[in-house]
C-alpha cells in the first residue's frame, strides 16, 4: 500500500508514487495498432497487415484501425507507406486504477459508506436502475457471486473468459450494481444490469487494444441487448494526450454520439493532471476524481493536529479542473475510500470502499477506480428516470455531466485540499456526487 508523507514545516518528501509515462517509450515494432483511412474495410485492413509479414490480433469494428503484431521494424516501415494506413501507433499499457486495502466480511448487508456519502442508500430514492444496462469494461466480473447476478446475457473478453480472474472488476460492479438483498453490500444502482466488458488481465493490466476491442464490442452490440448499454464505466487507464491514439478517441466519440455515457476514472497520480491521462483527457468522458466518504482518525501524529476530514480530495486522486472551452477536466468528485487516517509516523493510511470480492463476500479497495463507479450508477439511475418518463427518451452525455456537476454536493467548498506532499489545488472545487439532488 502507498502512503505519503505529510508536508512538513522543516522538509518537503519527494513524492513517492509517480509512476514513468510509458507510452511515449515503446518501439514502434511488436505490438501496434494500425490507423486506415476512413472506409477502408476489413478484408483491405487484412491483407494490407498480412502483406507485410505482420499477424493480425483484432479487427475494429467503428473505426478503420486493426491491432497487429509486427515481425520487426521494416514491416512497420512497410505499413507506413501503404497508401491506404494513416499511422501506426504503439498499443499502450492500461491499468486498473485501484489498490487493495483491508478485508471485509460480516453479517447481514452493508450499506457502504461511499453509497451513502452521495445519498444513494437503499429506500432514499425513487430508482434501482431497473432496466438499465452498465458495461463494466475492467476484468471481467464474477458470474458466481451471489450479490451481482444475474449479469447481462452477453459479454466481451480480449482474452479466453469474461469470467473475472483478479477482482478489481467484481469490486467495480459491486459499487454499481450489488444486489439489495440480505447480505454482502448494496450497490448505487442495484437492480441494474452489469455487461462483463474484459478488456484487462488477471494482473489488471490491458492495452489500448483490447480497451478498444471491449468499447467496439459496445459500440457495435450494446443498443441491441436486453437491457440495452446506457452506461460504461471504465476504472483504468495509462499517462497520455489527448490524441496520441485518434482511434481509441474515435471509438469513445462513436459511444458518446450513439448516446452512451462513458465514466471514467480520473487516474491515480496526484502529480499528474486529467489532461494527462488517457481515457480521462477525453471531453467525451465523465472523469471522476476521489474524495474520502468518511472522516478520518488521528493516530497521535506529532506534526498534524487535526483530521482528514470527510469531502477531502484522496491524497492518491489526479485532478484538473474543467475547463468548459475544450470539455477536459473532472466532472465530479465521489468517494474511492472510505476514509484517511492519520498514522502515528504521520502516513496518510486509506481504508478502502467495501464492495463485492472475486469468490463470493466482500473485501475492500481503494482508488478513483472506487469514485467513478459511483457516478457510473448515478448516471444508471438517471437514465431510468429518463426513460420512465418517455420510454424513447434519451439521456444525452453532455446533459449526464451538466446535471451532475449542477447538482453536487457542496460546490465550491468541497472536495477539501488533501493535505499530504504531492496534491495541490487544481483551482475548482468541483463538489461531491449527489444522487438524491440530481434525481429531483
Ligand atoms: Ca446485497
Ligand atoms: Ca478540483
Amino acid at each position: 500500500m502507498k502512503r505519503f508523507l505529510f508536508v512538513l514545516a522543516l522538509v518537503l518528501v519527494t513524492f513517492p508514487c509517480a509512476r514513468p509515462a510509458a507510452a511515449q517509450s515503446l518501439p514502434h515494432d511488436g505490438d501496434v495498432i494500425v490507423i486506415f483511412r476512413e472506409g477502408v474495410d476489413v478484408g483491405q485492413r487484412d491483407r494490407a497487415v498480412r502483406g507485410v509479414g505482420a499477424t493480425v490480433r483484432r479487427h475494429f469494428h467503428t473505426v478503420a484501425a486493426t491491432a497487429a503484431r509486427l515481425p520487426d521494424v521494416a514491416a512497420r516501415q512497410f505499413l507506413e507507406q501503404h497508401p491506404e494506413v494513416v499511422a501506426v501507433i504503439p498499443d499502450g499499457p492500461v491499468r486498473a486504477h485501484a489498490k487493495p486495502a483491508g478485508g471485509g466480511g460480516s453479517a447481514g448487508q452493508v450499506v457502504p459508506a461511499g453509497v451513502q456519502r452521495i445519498g444513494a442508500a437503499p429506500g432514499n430514492l425513487g430508482f434501482t436502475g431497473l432496466g438499465i444496462g452498465v458495461a463494466v469494461a475492467d476484468t471481467g466480473l464474477d458470474f458466481t457471486h451471489a450479490d451481482l447476478t444475474p449479469l447481462g446475457s452477453a459479454c466481451f473478453t480480449a482474452f479466453s473468459s469474461c469470467a473475472d480472474d483478479n477482482g478489481h472488476g467484481t469490486h467495480v460492479g459491486g459499487i454499481i450494481a450489488a444486489r439489495n438483498n440480505a447480505r454482502d453490500v448494496v450497490g448505487v444502482a442495484p437492480d441494474a444490469t452489469p455487461y462483463a466488458v474484459k478488456v484487462l488481465d488477471s494482473a489488471g493490466n490491458g492495452t489500448d487494444s483490447t480497451v478498444m476491442g471491449g468499447l467496439d464490442w459496445v459500440a457495435t452490440n450494446g443498443a441491441n441487448l436486453v437491457p440495452p448499454i446506457r452506461v460504461v464505466n471504465m476504472s483504468l487507464g495509462r499517462a497520455g494526450q489527448l490524441n496520441d491514439n485518434p482511434a481509441l478517441r474515435a471509438i469513445v466519440q462513436t459511444l458518446y454520439n450513439q448516446g452512451i455515457t462513458v465514466v471514467v476514472s480520473a487516474g491515480n497520480e496526484p502529480d499528474l493532471e486529467v489532461s494527462q491521462q488517457v481515457p480521462a483527457t477525453y471531453p467525451e468522458v465523465l472523469a471522476i476524481a476521489s474524495s474520502t466518504a468518511l472522516d478520518g482518525s488521528n493516530g497521535r501524529c506529532r506534526f498534524f493536529a487535526g483530521i482528514i476530514a470527510a469531502d477531502s480530495a484522496s491524497s492518491f486522486t489526479t485532478d484538473g479542473r474543467f475547463d468548459p472551452a475544450t470539455g477536459i477536466g473532472v466532472t465530479v468528485s465521489a468517494p474511492g475510500e472510505d476514509r484517511e487516517n492519520v498514522t502515528r509516523s504521520c502516513f496518510a493510511q486509506s481504508v478502502g470502499i467495501l464492495s463485492t470480492k472475486l469468490g463470493g463476500g466482500t473485501t475492500r479497495l481503494f482508488g478513483t477506480s472506487m469514485a467513478a463507479p459511483h457516478a457510473a450508477g448515478v448516471v444508471a439511475l438517471m437514465w431510468e428516470k429518463t426513460l420512465l418518463l418517455n420510454s424513447a427518451g434519451l439521456l444525452h452525455p453532455e446533459d449526464a455531466r451538466a446535471t451532475l456537476r449542477a447538482k453536487a454536493a457542496l460546490v465550491g467548498e468541497a472536495p477539501l485540499d488533501a493535505p499530504t506532499t504531492g496534491y495541490s489545488f487544481d483551482g475548482e472545487r468541483e463538489g461531491i456526487l449527489s444522487a438524491p439532488s440530481v434525481l429531483q
